[in-house]
């Protein structure tokens, strides 16, 4: 059976040039920063995103914790959305490993966090409450339909920051699918962030790891920070020479996964038993609402993976298809056609 897997850009395989480029990449030991693939990929990553310096870390979790870790002590407080998967998906790592204090505002439909929300948010000196350090927010949102926030957004947020002392952390997982999607630089989506992280290993399809951007100051904390969760990794440039292949040739083929997820959203209008969520700027991640009599979405989950179209249910309403680098609009169509079969039997 053809498997059409629709559950996660993260399933994306190394192509060919990265398994040649891993095969060859010069090493070095990393800790002791000496290795010249990593600084390579380190480099090119500060430079295409327009900060001082960059680090590889091993996963995009990795990233979040290390940067968070690095801008925040103990006791102090994080703002970020209730929807963030630095909030629901990172196993509250932040307070576990961290100290830090994660206060959540609501995320609004397009996976921006208000303002107003914002600096209601933020806490004045007083010996009761934590001190805010940082806003965190995420681009795209993975749990609010994909959604890219745009430049404008983050030059308002970047300035109330600045104006209240507070630093800004970018969860940029699939950053490179926001700039994509709204055909502008990527600089311009990291110009008013402090740091941020994004994923070689999800549409980028790198086999491993992600970066952290920032000032050269920041990113030495962030390397003493990565050195002590265990992440100084020493010959790996094994795996930065896939992610220098992934900057290199797949940034701007994003362009066809967006172009086959609005194909499945297209395909999926008006079909009975299931509603596509709406979007802001969508990208390649699309939820599904099951509104079927006789089925959920963990069952619509089943029947679908046992016709080999494999999707993720959330929960019993929600199930999500996200495009990648191993899908065409054949298997596109093929997946809408099965899904209809499906909720119609
Ligand atoms: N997201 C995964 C799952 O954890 C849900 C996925 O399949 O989408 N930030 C964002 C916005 C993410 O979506 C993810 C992974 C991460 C961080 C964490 O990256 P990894 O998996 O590399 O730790």
């Amino acid at each position: 059976m053809h498997i059409i897997d629709l559950r996660s850009d993260t399933i994306t395989k190394p192509t060919p040039a990265m398994r040649r480029a891993m095969a060859e990449a010069e090493v070095g030991d990393d800790v002791l920063g000496d290795d010249p693939t990593v600084m390579r990929l380190e480099e090119m990553s500060a430079a295409r995103l327009g900060k001082e310096a960059g680090l590889f870390v091993a996963s995009g979790t990795m990233g979040n914790l290390v940067s968070l870790l690095a801008h925040c002590g103990r006791g102090d407080e994080v703002i970020l959305g209730d929807l963030a998967h630095i909030f629901i998906n990172e196993q509250g790592g932040m307070a576990a490993l961290g100290g830090i204090h994660p206060h959540t505002i609501r995320n609004q439909p397009d996976g921006t966090l208000d303002l107003a929300d914002v600096a209601a948010a933020i806490r004045r000196d007083d010996v009761h409450y934590p001190r805010t350090r940082l806003i965190t927010v995420e681009n795209t949102h993975n749990l609010c339909n994909g959604a890219a926030l745009t430049p404008e957004y983050m030059a308002a947020l970047g300035g109330l920051a600045r104006d209240r002392g507070l630093r800004v952390h970018v969860d940029g997982a699939r950053i490179f699918n926001a700039a994509v999607a709204l055909g502008i630089d990527v600089r311009l989506l990291a110009r008013d962030a402090d740091s941020v992280t994004f994923c070689l290993s999800k549409g980028l399809a790198a086999p491993v790891g992600s970066v952290i951007v920032g000032s050269r100051a920041f990113i030495a904390e962030a390397r003493r920070t990565r050195k002590v969760v265990g992440g100084g990794m020493r010959q790996v440039g094994v795996l930065a020479a896939a992610g220098i292949v992934a900057l290199e040739q797949m940034v701007d083929r994003l362009a066809e996964d967006h172009a086959n997820a609005r194909a499945l959203v297209d395909g999926l209008a008006g079909v009975a038993g299931i509603a596509v969520e709406p979007s802001a700027h969508r990208t390649n991640i699309v939820y599904l609402r099951v509104t079927h009599p006789q089925m959920d979405a963990r069952q619509l989950q089943e029947r679908l993976g046992a016709r080999g179209v494999q999707m993720l249910a959330l929960n019993s309403r929600l199930i999500r298809a996200v495009t990648h680098y191993h899908l065409d609009r054949r298997d596109i169509d093929a997946a809408v056609q099965v899904i209809r079969e499906v909720l119609a039997a």
